[in-house]
């Protein structure tokens, strides 16, 4: 019994160093595992008489019972530390402030969209819808670009891997025109199924949107937005170009005294064609012409593709980049800011 002593002692001591239950086991191993100073002392019983078998057998299992009792409480130690660190590491600070759900807000781009749409439709425009993937033809040929207009190539145009039944590529919209050509294409037909009156038959819509090009710069994205708008009737004439818009932009920019000038241009699918710029009369861009829109009487041949007669139908175009409109409006001057998405920039338009 004396002589087991020392081995229990030493496995106290054992046991109270380990820090970890790894550590615990591989102490343990060596008192009461498999080849451990007590397992080899229950083998030698085998050479020994009955009587020094009883006795000792019988001091050996205590001795066992007593290495037992104080892994077990290591163990219970061991396992009562480790959670106390766990719940100290998770522990829920009430006193910290809630994670807030802040209210969105609406883009200053979409803002100005918006803010177009509702202009044009108290003017009795309606607002079209359409594709951002596009054919070549709604996208070109039936704007009046010639097969090899530079604007057709790669460098100018996104295209997609799906093929028209031309064979030519289907193109990311570089304008808004294409929703114009299918609106009026739509028109025509329902002109046709509801028997809508002569009278009654003409196009005045909008068409705000995405579009796509290659180019990036402090002004140029490759993404950015277009508002193009479409006026045909019996006689829509230029005058109505020039009511139209003037009365546009001095809604737009809250500014009765804003002056227009329409400079003469060109584009394939107006004739004649004007670019329209501004000039404000205050603030901190008063007295510069700013270009604002392109614009135009709609091309005979474009009139024709839509469905029309160009005979009876006549009227204007225009459009205009509502990312400009909105750099104008409130003073930003790097284009690229409105597709970071850095919301310190974002919420101060809210
Ligand atoms: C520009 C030029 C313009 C048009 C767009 C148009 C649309 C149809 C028919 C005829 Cl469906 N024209 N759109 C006309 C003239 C100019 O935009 O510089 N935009 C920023």
């Amino acid at each position: 019994m004396n002589d087991l002593q020392p081995i229990v002692d030493g496995a106290r001591e054992a046991f109270s160093k380990a820090r970890t239950p790894a550590d615990l086991e591989n102490a343990k191993a060596r008192f009461t595992g498999r080849s451990g100073r007590i397992t080899e002392l229950m083998k030698g019983l085998a050479s020994l008489s009955v009587e020094e078998r009883k006795t000792l057998g019988a001091a050996i299992n205590q001795a066992k019972q007593a290495i037992e009792a104080a892994l077990n409480e290591r163990r219970q130690q061991l396992a009562d530390e480790e959670l106390q660190a766990q719940l100290k590491a998770e522990a829920l600070d009430v006193s910290l402030p809630g994670r807030r759900r802040e209210p969105g807000g609406l883009h200053p781009v979409s803002r100005t969209m918006e803010r177009i749409e509702q202009i044009f439709a108290s003017m009795g425009f309606d607002v079209a819808d359409g594709p951002e993937v596009e054919s070549d033809w709604h996208s070109f040929t039936s704007l009046n670009n010639p097969p090899n207009h530079p604007a057709r190539s790669m460098q100018d145009t996104f295209y997609v891997d799906i093929q028209g039944d031309d064979g030519i590529w289907y193109n990311l919209r570089p304008h808004t025109s294409p929703m114009q050509i299918r609106y009026a294409q739509a028109q025509v037909k329902r002109w046709a199924r509801e028997g809508t009156p002569e009278a009654k038959r003409e196009i005045r819509v909008i068409a705000p949107g995405r579009t796509y090009r290659v180019d990036s710069d402090a002004t140029h994205s490759p993404m950015f937005h277009q508002c193009e708008g479409l006026w045909l009737g019996e006689n829509v004439s230029f005058k109505d170009l020039k009511v139209v818009f003037t009365d546009f932009c001095r809604t737009f920019f809250e500014s009765d005294d804003l002056a227009l000038r329409f400079r003469p241009s060109f584009f394939p699918f107006t004739e004649p064609s004007a670019e329209i710029d501004i000039q404000f009369q205050h603030g901190p861009l008063a007295g510069r012409w700013l270009e604002v829109a392109g614009s135009g009487q709609v091309h005979p041949q474009v009139v024709r593709n839509m469905g029309l007669d160009p005979e009876r139908f006549i009227g204007f175009a225009f459009g205009m980049g509502p990312d400009r409109l909105t750099m104008l409006r409130y003073g930003v001057n790097d284009l690229r800011l409105f597709f970071e998405n850095d919301i310190r920039f974002l919420r101060q338009f809210q």
